[in-house]
């Protein structure tokens, strides 16, 4: 087969052109017009029935690929007894074999590539909490669709050309320090690849260069915050106006926590590196879900537990196929990532799906005393409450034959032992009536607890194993 690099599709399918001047604010930009990313391309406003159609024809050549380059996915096909002639709607998708996290286990590392290992430019790799890493690879072609589709996600989350971007997300295997890298050159906009870590130096390094957009983990962009404070930096005085978070569930009070301590429009971007990165899909500014790239992706949502696809609005877990991934086509793949799609067009103008925030994943999801709780759902419950500070820790253990959940906390601000246990009862009072389970709540002095370094840890499991 042909290891051919190729160049990245425009949205309509046809061959990218440059050049597109961009709407830019004199005379902050001062990168070449042919540099700079044409903002909002059509593609993302094109009628519904357009989409359907541009995703059918890119969905049959996806199929094709990787039947007939991926041993592991044609075995699959073949053994539910389905090719890629079968797809003539894009309903008929829900005919064929579902990918899994496990697959790309089984075939570690190069396994599932479409391409030799010798065409693809970049590898990334996730850990996962057991056994071995999963391994993505792309082509050069991969990569400059991954460059825009970055770029079309911070254009829509409100960063522009010209912008100064410090980009906190971390780099290495993980996808998000590069992937939004890429994005923020492909924006014509100028990145400060700061990567995670070093907090102190980079708190001082978003005011000195003026940083106008911080990418981040929300809670990590929560510690750039609390440094700044305590450094005495108030970069709610500079030029920040925008975050755009993402890589973990965060939640609305988290939200309007990291809107006001570092004064900017917090914005929720998605992705996982199964299917590429960050870019999947963001918020734009009508802020009612995130738009899902639809001319590069086609989403689905199933039941959890039967795989069994679910109606339009349903919640349930999303699947995800890639349409134009050479290196690494992935055809249904389980995200685990609990959602719902709302496909009525939005108040921006743009025609594409949007994912609503993923409130967790099904195999984050905790099973206590019967009742199914999601960490962030504990988290949007614990930052409503008056006095408590937004670093908590879920602390599972058991009692006899029942699993019991802990919380541990900090005020916002330090306070005596009345004040501690007036907030630990307020806190046990609001997770019965909004989740119905009884809690153990300990209160810690302020600055006790760990501070996230990337994606946070918000679980510790003390259950015995086994
Ligand atoms: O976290 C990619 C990324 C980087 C996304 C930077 C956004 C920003 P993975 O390490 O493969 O990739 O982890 C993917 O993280 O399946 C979700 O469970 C979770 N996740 C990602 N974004 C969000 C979000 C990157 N906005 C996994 N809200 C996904 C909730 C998210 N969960």
């Amino acid at each position: 087969m042909s290891a051919s690099r190729p160049r990245p599709l425009k949205s309509d399918g046809k061959m990218p052109h440059v050049g597109a001047a961009p709407r830019a604010r004199a005379p902050r930009v001062a990168a070449s017009p042919s540099r700079v990313y044409r903002f909002q391309p059509a593609s993302e406003t094109m009628s519904r029935d357009a989409l359907a159609a541009l995703q059918l024809r890119r969905l049959q050549a996806t199929l094709r690929l990787a039947y007939d380059q991926v041993a592991p996915y044609r075995a699959k096909c073949q053994a539910t007894g389905v090719q890629p002639e079968d797809l003539r709607s894009l309903d008929d998708l829900a005919l064929f074999p579902f990918s899994l996290k496990s697959d790309l286990r089984d075939a570690y590392p190069f396994g599932l590539f479409a391409v030799p290992r010798s065409g693809t430019v970049r590898l990334h790799a996730s850990s996962g909490t057991t056994g071995r890493p999963t391994v993505v690879g792309y082509t050069q072609g991969d990569l400059a669709i991954w460059a825009d589709l970055m770029a079309r996600s911070l254009a829509a989350a409100g960063a522009r050309p010209g912008d100064l971007v410090h980009n906190a997300y971390g780099y290495g295997l993980f996808t998000g320090g590069l992937g939004v890298h890429a994005g923020v050159e492909r924006l014509g906009a100028t990145v400060v690849p700061a990567s995670g870590g070093g907090t102190e130096r980079q708190v001082v390094l978003l005011q000195d260069f003026a940083a106008d957009v911080l990418c981040a983990t929300p809670s990590y962009a929560l510690n750039l915050a609390e440094v700044a404070e305590r450094e005495g930096i108030d970069l709610r005085g500079g030029p920040l106006r925008l975050g755009v978070f993402g890589a973990e569930p965060w939640s609305e009070g988290m939200r309007a926590e990291l809107s006001a301590r570092l004064g900017i429009v917090a914005r929720d971007i998605y992705g996982l590196s199964e299917i590429m990165g960050p870019g999947v899909a963001v918020e734009c500014a009508a802020a009612e879900g995130l738009h899902g790239w639809e001319d590069h992706f086609l989403f689905e949502i199933v039941d959890p537990e039967t795989g069994a696809r679910l109606p339009n609005g349903a919640t349930g877990e999303l699947v995800i196929t890639t349409l134009t991934k050479q290196a690494l086509p992935m055809i249904r793949y389980r995200t685990r990532d609990i959602t719902r799609l709302e496909t009525r067009v939005c108040a921006c103008g743009r025609t594409h799906a949007r994912i609503m925030r993923i409130t967790g994943r099904s195999d984050d999801m905790l099973i206590i005393r019967g009742v199914n709780v999601y960490p962030s759902q504990i988290e949007a419950a614990l930052v409503a409450v008056p006095g408590a500070g937004p670093h908590y820790q879920i602390v599972l253990g058991h009692a006899g034959a029942l699993d019991t959940l802990g919380i541990e906390l900090e005020p916002a601000s330090p306070c005596d032992a009345a004040a501690q246990e007036a907030l630990a009862q307020a806190v046990v009072h609001r997770i019965k009536s909004l989740i119905g389970l009884s809690v153990a709540v300990v209160v810690r002095e302020v600055g006790t607890l760990p501070r996230s370094q990337g994606k946070a840890v918000r679980v510790r499991d003390l259950r015995p194993r086994g």
